[in-house]
């Protein structure tokens, strides 16, 4: 005890003479600022439905925790951009871990019934820039998460890429450190590799994404680097001029979780990808929690949580889920190269057709600009609301309808989940004014 003691001081000490590197891009791989290569072992953390990032208390238990099993990243989906989020980012930082955070709002998120990328998004969104710009931890931001979430949202793709392309612009007129903006997306099968390859085509590299990410649920269980598609996944990502990574996985639907996908990752796939964030901390209702504060207690108790689940206190690790991502974390640390000896060879990639019923977007029309609506009923476009030819754009939208079941449709019940949460804002404050 009086060891560890010690050496907790020790670590404090250092922590606060030595400032964490930054995280920046390099082709299409993630390096700190001292030029080794960045991998994510990360873990999706959204205690409370506005900000995670406020109660320093909270966020010291926590990153201990997360530290003892050598997680490097937390992603958190929404923050208040007015809350005190310093001791909170120094306690992450303390430990050793980055943060990925969306910059889209509960109302102000793109999506695609309404694609839209109009002021009171950039306002909010540069918000949440100003905010946590200033701490060195932050990795990287998203521009949405699961904006899109069916087969047929391709239409919804350019305003997701205006409003990177916007947001990169904010942090250069501010002067700001080069954090890394990308996107998180639902694994929609009938829109791969289109989407990844849109978000990153182009030879302007101020329009397009700094990087992308995935949500993919599709290895679970006994499963193989083949069957989960995982192979699939590297092979239409090699010749990708920006770094990819899973921002969320871990798949529940067979117990015990083994996290055995982390083998591929940092193994047959690190060449390509830079890790992934296991969805997620704390156990709730959909049982992805990898720790708990406390059993669940009947919600009609006098002063329980509202879906029995405490949301604060000591985190305890769901077993045996916790200890098993722990030992397969503690076999993986690819070493990948350094970024001095890296010379990126992937050139820019040309954006994709158009294809009626697939992807829906003209890869000659001119992105969205501020202020700018998708209109239904016009073409399939990137561009014009007001562009031509809508003759076959409503029959294939109706092909595109006809979806099947895919892997991402894990990851779209838990957009839906988070989607809830935000259509239903008044509802979700209202559930959480217990706290
Ligand atoms: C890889 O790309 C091909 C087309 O280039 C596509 O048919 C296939 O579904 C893609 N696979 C995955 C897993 O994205
Ligand atoms: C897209 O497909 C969904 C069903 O997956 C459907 O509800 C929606 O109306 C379709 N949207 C368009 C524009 O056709
Ligand atoms: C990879 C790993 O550690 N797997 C373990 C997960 O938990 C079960 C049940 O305790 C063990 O049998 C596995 O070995």
């Amino acid at each position: 005890m009086v060891q560890s003691l010690s050496l907790a001081l020790l670590a404090g000490l250092s922590a606060v003479a030595t400032a964490i590197p930054t995280i920046e891009v390099k082709g299409s791989k993630f390096f700190t600022s001292e030029g080794d290569q960045f991998y994510l072992k990360g873990i999706a953390y959204q205690l409370v439905p506005d900000d995670p990032l406020i109660d320093a208390t909270q966020c010291r238990l926590d990153s201990a925790l997360m530290e003892t099993i050598g997680a490097n990243s937390i992603r958190v989906y929404h923050v208040d951009p007015n809350g005190d989020h310093k001791d909170c980012m120094k306690a992450f930082a303390d430990a050793g871990i980055y943060l990925w955070v969306d910059l889209d709002t509960f109302d102000t998120y793109v999506e695609q019934n309404t694609p839209r990328w109009e002021s009171d998004q950039y306002e909010a969104y540069a918000r949440v820039m100003d905010e946590f710009q200033q701490f060195d931890n932050v990795a990287g931001f998203f521009v949405g998460n699961e904006a899109i979430t069916t087969a047929n949202g391709s239409v919804t793709a350019p305003y997701i890429k205006a409003a990177a392309r916007d947001m990169k612009a904010y942090r250069e007129e501010k002067g700001y450190r080069n954090i890394p903006i990308g996107y998180s997306a639902a694994d929609i099968a009938e829109l791969r590799p289109m989407l990844q390859n849109f978000l990153a085509c182009g030879d302007d590299e101020s329009e397009r994404l700094d990087f992308f990410s995935l949500n993919a649920y599709s290895w679970c269980g006994d499963s193989s680097y083949e069957q989960s598609g995982y192979d699939q996944l590297r092979a239409n990502s090699t010749e990708l001029p920006i770094p990819i990574y899973m921002s969320e996985t871990g798949c529940n639907t067979a117990r015990p979780r083994d996290f055995a996908d982390q083998n591929a990752l940092f193994g047959e796939m690190a060449d390509t990808w830079s890790g992934s964030i296991v969805y997620e901390w704390i156990e709730e209702m959909n049982n992805y929690g990898l720790i708990s504060y406390g059993p669940q207690v009947d919600p009609a108790s006098p002063g329980a949580p509202p879906d029995g689940f405490t949301r604060s206190g000591t985190p305890t690790p769901v077993l045996p889920d916790f200890p098993n991502l722990s030992s397969v974390w503690a076999t993986l640390s690819p070493s990948g190269v350094q970024a001095a000896d890296y010379k990126p060879t992937n050139s820019p990639i040309t954006c994709p057709d158009l294809t009626p019923g697939a992807w829906e977007v003209n890869p000659t029309s001119a992105l969205p600009t501020l202020g700018q609506k998708h209109d239904f009923n016009a073409s399939p476009t990137s561009g014009s609301p007001t562009a031509t030819d809508d003759s076959d754009a409503d029959q294939t939208a109706t092909t595109g309808a006809t979806t099947t079941a895919t892997p991402g449709a894990a990851a779209d019940r838990l957009s839906h989940d988070l989607q809830g949460m935000g259509v239903g804002l008044a509802g979700a404050l209202a559930l959480f004014a217990w706290l």
